[in-house]
């Protein structure tokens, strides 16, 4: 169904988190009996709008006048800010449990347990889930979108604006996903994809310089452990966003320390203790011993 008829169809159950500092937003609700998730998140001022915002001030409310200082709440008589409005239809259990607000735990993840815990977890994750993924691969979603397609199905990747990205250089974020699906995570690197990385690694860089003007040393390049999604793909965004949603220790490993990881020792990730934050509601904490 089109966003717009997901929105006219919307029941509101609950509002699974609100974020006041961000000012995102993330409402549970119905659409045809099924499940729906819609965020709204406020925008940044558009460049063009910021010399018009004091002459858009309409009514005031709350005016406080001190000396030298004034402030107030305002209605603006112009739409300076627009709202970015994402849905999720039909939102899975998972789904819910990613955007309810949770207290995060810090887990340590040994290989037997990867090999006990996550590795069974990963092969329970139906297919669909990474649907979104093959329609990007396969060009049925997104193709308008696509920066880079190297379809070479082992050493081959797609390089495309990210869900999160809004737009602006400074809060740069892309993704870059790889063709084969053999590479569940961080944890299937070894050193026969060197290469691959290096590849992905240094078109991105080339990449990003052509379409944005952002030199290699202005980005910032990782990999999530845990992933929401257990198809391979690195971040690409921009140290400016230094906000941005995942960059923590915990969650962002740099690219550049897995691929030196890896020369100095092939069977790295298959050998070492990672450590990750998660979700308290993830299923991944119910079974953690
Ligand atoms: P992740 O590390 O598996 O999960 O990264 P995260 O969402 O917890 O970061 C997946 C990345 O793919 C995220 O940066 C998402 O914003 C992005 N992403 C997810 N979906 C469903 C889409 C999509 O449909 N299109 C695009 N372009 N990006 C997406």
């Amino acid at each position: 169904s089109s966003i717009q008829d997901i929105l006219s169809k919307f029941e509101f159950t609950r509002v699974l988190s609100h974020d006041t500092r961000t000012k995102l937003v993330f409402l549970l609700g119905q659409v045809e009996g099924q499940d729906c998730i819609v965020s709204f998140e406020k925008t940044q001022f558009d460049d063009g709008v910021i010399p018009q915002l004091t002459s858009s001030v309409g009514a005031m409310d709350d005016v406080v006048e001190n000396n030298i200082y004034g402030w107030c709440m305002a209605q603006m008589k112009y739409n300076v800010l627009d709202t970015r409005v994402k849905t999720i239809y039909p939102a899975t259990d998972v789904h819910i449990a990613k955007y309810e607000a949770q207290s995060r735990v810090m887990l340590v993840e040994t290989p037997s347990l990867y090999q006990t815990i996550s590795l069974p977890y990963i092969k329970s994750i139906p297919a669909k889930r990474t649907q979104w993924v093959q329609n990007i691969l396969n060009g049925s979603a997104e193709a308008d979108r696509v920066i880079y397609h190297d379809r070479h199905p082992e050493t081959g990747f797609v390089i495309l604006p990210d869900m999160k990205w809004d737009g602006h250089s400074e809060t740069l974020y892309w993704v870059a996903i790889s063709m084969q699906t053999e590479i569940l995570s961080l944890r299937s690197l070894n050193s026969g994809h060197l290469s691959f990385l290096k590849k992905l690694r240094d078109t991105s860089y080339q990449l990003v310089k052509e379409k944005a003007n952002l030199d290699s040393n202005q980005l910032r390049l990782f990999i999530h452990y845990q992933p929401s999604y257990y198809h391979f793909h690195v971040h690409i965004t921009a140290v400016s966003f230094a906000d941005a949603p995942g960059v923590v220790s915990g969650q962002a490993h740099l690219l550049d320390t897995v691929i030196n990881n890896i020369e100095l020792f092939p069977d790295y990730y298959q050998k070492v203790d990672l450590p990750f934050v998660i979700g308290e509601k993830h299923e991944l904490v119910k079974n953690w011993k």
